[in-house]
């Protein structure tokens, strides 16, 4: 009876002490895996070295993915659904919300406007890929024309979202007409990259430049004194070519750093063409440059620029047949297969 409890509570302890060194090896084991999980889950903190794009090592990266339309017409077809689609079948790894100011945009309808633009970045930190905030001006030629309300939302942005690496903020799409960079769109950066920077110190920040994002030779002569800073060079292969890649040459020479966020396969209206041949030197061109490229436009408006037939799901599962002309050559340059 005795030697029987000795025995039992001998078992007793082996068995305890067991249990504790398993469910030990279980906490450090998963543990472990949720680290692992997590490094590998989010996406790097981008910096910019010299005037190269590069990931937090310091090793250049090409980010290349899609643009929404206008968020107020065509908002629909981005959405977490899409994204992953686009993520996973066409190698996407950056999307970009086009929140016009005017035309319908964030001046006259700003809760919807941003509820969609926020939708569309938190899908962006739940996939791990990169996003970036646009406030699309357009007909507002001059960015300084809305600069408070501008402020105010990057300022929002900037506090809901300036800790996660996955956000990239572009401050004014196209400044245009007799908008310049040293009276206009200089002071407007130096308005507003403040106002982010003491909330966000280090996500990449993209300016516009004159004459609808083309004017990046201009900016380079006169540069931003902030880190991590990119400028827009935007081009529509019916319209813009040679002339136009030579002002990127030179402002990348000058040592600023150049990001297309915006091109399209069709002329400047966002029609006619498309051009493929033209398109393809700019691809290769912006390969060899490892400049990053987003592409206008991910929706099915009836015009040469979008990349799906008029009808196709907002969800992704696009067959090559709901493909636009456009659409089938941006999906393969970007790096999407076959379907
Ligand atoms: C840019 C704008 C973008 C515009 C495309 C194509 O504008 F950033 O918002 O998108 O390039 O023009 C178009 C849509 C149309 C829509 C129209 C107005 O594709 O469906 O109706 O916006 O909202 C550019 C770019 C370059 C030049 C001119 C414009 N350029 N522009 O070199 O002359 O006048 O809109």
């Amino acid at each position: 009876m005795f030697l029987d409890k000795k025995k039992t509570g001998f078992f007793k302890r082996i068995f305890s002490f067991t249990t504790a060194a398993l469910m030990l090896i279980v906490v450090v084991v998963s543990s472990r895996t949720y680290i692992a999980e997590a490094a590998t889950s989010s996406v790097s903190q981008l910096k910019i070295v010299g005037s190269q794009l590069c990931d937090s090592n310091g090793k250049a990266i090409q980010l290349k993915g899609m643009s929404s339309h206008g968020l107020q017409w065509y908002g629909d077809y981005m959405n977490y659904d899409s994204m992953k689609y686009l993520r996973d079948n066409w190698n996407v790894n950056v999307v970009r919300a086009a929140m016009y100011t005017d035309q319908g945009g964030y001046i006259s309808n700003p809760t919807t406007t941003k509820a969609k633009v926020k939708e569309i970045v938190q899908a962006a930190i739940d996939l791990n890929m990169y996003v970036i905030i646009d406030w699309h001006i357009l007909n507002d030629g001059n960015p300084n024309t809305y600069k408070e309300q501008s402020k105010s939302f990057f300022k929002e942005m900037a506090t809901t979202y300036g800790n996660h690496p996955n956000v990239i903020y572009e401050i004014c799409n196209e400044p245009n007409g007799s908008t310049t960079w040293a009276n206009d769109i200089k002071p407007y950066a130096q308005y507003i990259i403040p106002a982010i920077r003491a909330i966000d110190h280090d996500n990449i920040i993209i300016v516009g430049t004159s004459t609808w994002s083309q004017d990046v030779d201009t900016a380079a002569k006169s540069p931003l004194s902030y880190s991590n800073i990119m400028y827009a060079c935007h081009f529509y292969a019916g319209t813009h070519g040679q002339s136009l890649r030579d002002k990127i040459d030179y402002a990348m020479s000058k040592g600023i750093a150049v990001f297309v966020t915006e091109w399209g396969t069709s002329d400047a209206s966002g029609n006619g063409g498309p051009y493929i041949n033209a398109s393809q030197q700019w691809i290769n061109y912006m390969a060899n440059k490892k400049i990053s490229w987003v592409n206008w436009s991910l929706c099915d408006k009836s015009e040469a620029a979008s990349a799906l037939k008029p009808g196709a799901s907002t969800t992704g599962g696009w067959t090559d047949s709901v493909l636009t002309t456009s659409g089938l050559f941006v999906k393969r340059n970007i790096g999407g297969f076959y379907k």
